[in-house]
């Protein structure tokens, strides 16, 4: 048996409870082979043993009252997977469905992203299974600073630095930042997403869509393509998606969908993205409400938008949100490239399907990797004591997708594997950070 399938085999066994995890694992490892090939020494100091286990996982008791004087309990967690090349970083997500094994998949696909920036930031993962839907702000903040009095005892701005993900944006940073600064006496870089007013970056709440839409033009430019004229369909309709529909549209494509839990809408003009941000942002509503803003556009119950024919397929909602049959209709469709806003929204096989069908497929901890890039870019504002400018920090952005484009496409090459850019970003990713921990001793 090979040394990655022995690996997996044991991650499996010991991990029966974490799909999601097993699913990252084994797409990371599966496209390691020609690396342990070259490398040896890796086996031998049973690297990918100890990248797959993660250096600290903590959970805990999260007690809070509602507004009814009911006590609630949720339960958080924080996994800090691993330090190689910088403090722990990666999102807080809220949602009912959050358990170790999510956590534990988000917290190792962040150790690659976060090395495919090129900053030094090290890869974790956090949150809880408390649903803010339908939540008053005031239990929000009473989630919020149970949840921080707890986790303010493993983290800083030098050893873990958390931000946002599903469920958790300004609002909930604030109150977190709020009882972190209360309860350690400290005013410091120690989460990032940050108000304007109190450390934050701005582009910061754009990044990650803006950064999956130069990314995507890079890999469009390079391929003799451009988003001018094409019709983009995206999922989701939270942070990372209205502003990657923005971004697509200042591209000059058209964006024609947008979903969330419940349902999607369909717009033949373009999606109007004002109205969505008042909806989502603003009121904190469903997105059958856009039927209020254009009467003429269509809303469907239920999971739809691969069905409908595009060119460009940005999944920005969640996990396994785009499966094979998805995939099949999106290819005879015509759909030609894909890029990941969400995590891990394309399943295995679906990903094989793209690969088959020469589909450019842009995988998300390369095409959503901005995000976290620019809370490095915040961190680094916050420890000089200034800020930058939105047009600064866009560019440092643009650069930062643009190079970790050339990176995935270069490794794949260099592996003969060309075009495929999931194994290209795996192993861009992997070998930073494989050669920090190498000369650092067996940790
Ligand atoms: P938000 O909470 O702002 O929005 C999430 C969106 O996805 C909402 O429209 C939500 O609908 C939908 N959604 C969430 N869960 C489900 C589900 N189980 N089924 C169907 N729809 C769902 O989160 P973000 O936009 O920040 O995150 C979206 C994705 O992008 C996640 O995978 C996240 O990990 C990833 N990401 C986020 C980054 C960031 O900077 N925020 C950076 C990199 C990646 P509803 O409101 O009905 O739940
Ligand atoms: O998945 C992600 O990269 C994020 N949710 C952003 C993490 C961050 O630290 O900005």
């Amino acid at each position: 048996m090979s040394y990655i399938d022995k690996v997996l085999e044991e991650l499996i066994a010991k991990n029966p409870a974490q799909p999601e995890f097993i699913q990252a694992a084994t797409e990371v490892l599966n496209s390691l082979k020609p690396v342990i090939e070259r490398n040896p020494q890796f086996e031998k100091e049973s690297l990918l043993e100890r990248i797959v286990e993660p250096e600290r996982q903590l959970m805990f008791r999260v007690p809070w009252v509602d507004d009814n004087g009911k006590v609630q309990v949720n339960r958080g967690f924080r996994v800090q997977f691993n330090s190689a090349i910088g403090p722990y970083k990666g999102g807080l997500r809220l949602h009912p469905s959050v358990n170790l094994g999510i956590i534990k998949f988000l917290g190792f696909e962040q150790i690659f992203k976060n090395s495919l920036t090129g900053l030094p930031i090290g890869g974790g993962k956090g949150g809880s299974d408390f649903d803010p839907k339908g939540k008053s702000d005031r239990e929000i903040m009473a989630f919020c600073q149970s949840f921080m009095t707890e986790l303010c005892k493993y983290i800083g701005k030098d050893t873990d630095v958390p931000a946002g993900d599903i469920g958790v944006g300004g609002r909930e940073i604030g109150y977190l930042y709020g009882q972190y600064k209360r309860i350690t006496g400290l005013y410091e870089g120690v989460l990032t997403g940050k108000g304007l007013t109190y450390g934050g970056s701005l582009a910061r709440t754009q990044a990650t869509g803006y950064g999956l839409v130069y990314l995507v033009n890079a890999m469009l430019g390079a391929a003799g393509k451009s988003l001018k004229g094409q019709t983009v369909v995206i999922s989701g309709s939270g942070n990372v998606a209205i502003y990657a529909a923005e971004k697509a549209q200042q591209s000059g494509a058209k964006v024609v969908t947008m979903s969330d839990s419940n349902g999607w809408i369909y717009d033949a003009n373009g999606i109007d993205i004002a109205a969505v941000q008042e909806i989502k942002e603003v009121k904190r509503g469903r997105i059958k409400d856009y039927l209020n803003y254009h009467a003429d556009a269509k809303y469907t119950e239920g999971k739809g938008v691969w069905s409908v024919k595009c060119d460009v397929a940005l999944p920005c909602a969640t996990q396994n949100e785009l499966n094979l049959d998805d995939a099949k209709t999106l290819i005879a469709n015509g759909c030609y490239a894909v890029g990941e806003g969400a995590n891990m929204p394309s399943t295995l096989e679906a990903i094989d399907a793209f690969l088959d069908a020469k589909v450019l497929f842009a995988p998300a901890k390369a095409a959503n990797a901005g995000g976290v890039a620019t809370s490095a870019l915040e961190m680094s504002q916050n420890s000089m004591r200034l800020s930058w400018t939105f047009e600064e920090v866009d560019a440092k952005l643009k650069g930062i997708m643009e190079n970790i484009y050339a990176e995935m496409s270069e490794a794949a090459k260099e592996y003969g594997l060309e075009n495929n850019f999931v194994a290209g970003a795996n192993i861009a990713g992997f070998l930073k950070v494989a050669e920090a921990m190498m000369a650092q001793g067996i940790v």
